[in-house]
């Protein structure tokens, strides 16, 4: 399966995958205590892992023959086929404090690139979904970026990775509180994206994310009209993102390049 994948297939599939992960995390958040590993600044859950084989069985019983890299664990395929990128529960120490803010991502790329991807967010039951050659919805509903034309003007999501914060995590926010009208930390990097992607919210930065993070979220976001772009990491699927309305591209760029965070021009 190479040029002609059938996106709107495969999204159906990605639509059935993130909604059975996030349902199966929803039906038991009574479990949301159940921690299998405490780390300084995240968790992880007994439901990250079942949630992950909620969505990875929707996908097994279509195409078992498929690849799976998830937060979860991974299982490679023959490299002409498609590849699922899963985060079960993107947002999971929102989700184990009670904060409903949280969802589940399912992208699937073919030869490296995403082409169909959902984010379900099951405490507001709104599923962002695209493909690369169809529009950006929000439950079916076609969405786009704000019309924010000024970093002074602009609310910008950003957040602290899972890891030792590094001296420009702690300086991004409080520089872009100094030049934006409001920054917010909400804990899930696709639920930021999805929220540029329609308009609830002019930007997105963060430095310390994962592939599966963004993966859905990033196509939703470039099939809106929005802007992405991918700050190199450190490896081990690890990386920055960058999401901005149209408008704010270039105010965002710049202010990362004087902040040593992207190369200057
Ligand atoms: C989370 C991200 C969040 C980031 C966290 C973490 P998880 O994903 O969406 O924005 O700041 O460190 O990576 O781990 O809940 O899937």
């Amino acid at each position: 399966m190479t040029s002609q994948a059938p996106w709107a297939d495969l999204l159906e599939v990605a639509i059935a995958a993130a909604r059975a992960a996030g349902q199966h995390a929803a039906r038991h958040v009574d479990r949301r205590d159940e921690i299998d590993e405490r780390r300084p600044h995240d968790l992880k859950l007994r439901l990250d892992v079942e949630a992950q084989e909620a969505a990875e069985s929707a996908i097994r019983d279509r195409y078992p023959e498929h690849g799976i890299l998830g937060e979860e664990g991974a299982s490679a395929a023959a490299d002409d086929q498609p590849e699922w990128i899963i985060d079960p529960i993107d947002g999971t120490v929102n989700f184990a404090y009670g904060f409903p803010c949280w969802c589940s991502s399912v992208a699937v790329r073919v030869g490296g690139a995403v082409g169909a991807g959902a984010v379900y967010v099951p405490p507001f039951d709104e599923c962002y979904t695209a493909t690369v050659d169809g529009p950006a919805l929000c439950n079916g509903v076609p969405i786009a970026p704000s019309d924010t034309g000024t970093l002074a003007d602009a609310m910008i999501y950003t957040s602290f990775g899972g890891r030792r914060l590094g001296t420009l995590d702690r300086e991004l926010a409080g520089a872009f509180a100094d030049r934006c009208r409001k920054v917010r930390i909400v804990g899930s990097a696709a639920i930021n994206v999805c929220h540029v992607a329609a308009g609830r919210g002019d930007a997105y930065v963060e430095q310390g994310i994962y592939l599966w993070d963004i993966a859905a979220a990033g196509l939703i976001a470039e099939r809106s009209g929005a802007r992405t772009r991918s700050i190199p990491g450190e490896g081990d699927h690890r990386q920055g993102f960058v999401c901005t309305n149209r408008h704010l591209e270039t105010a965002v760029a710049t202010f990362l390049e004087e902040h040593d965070i992207l190369p200057g021009p």
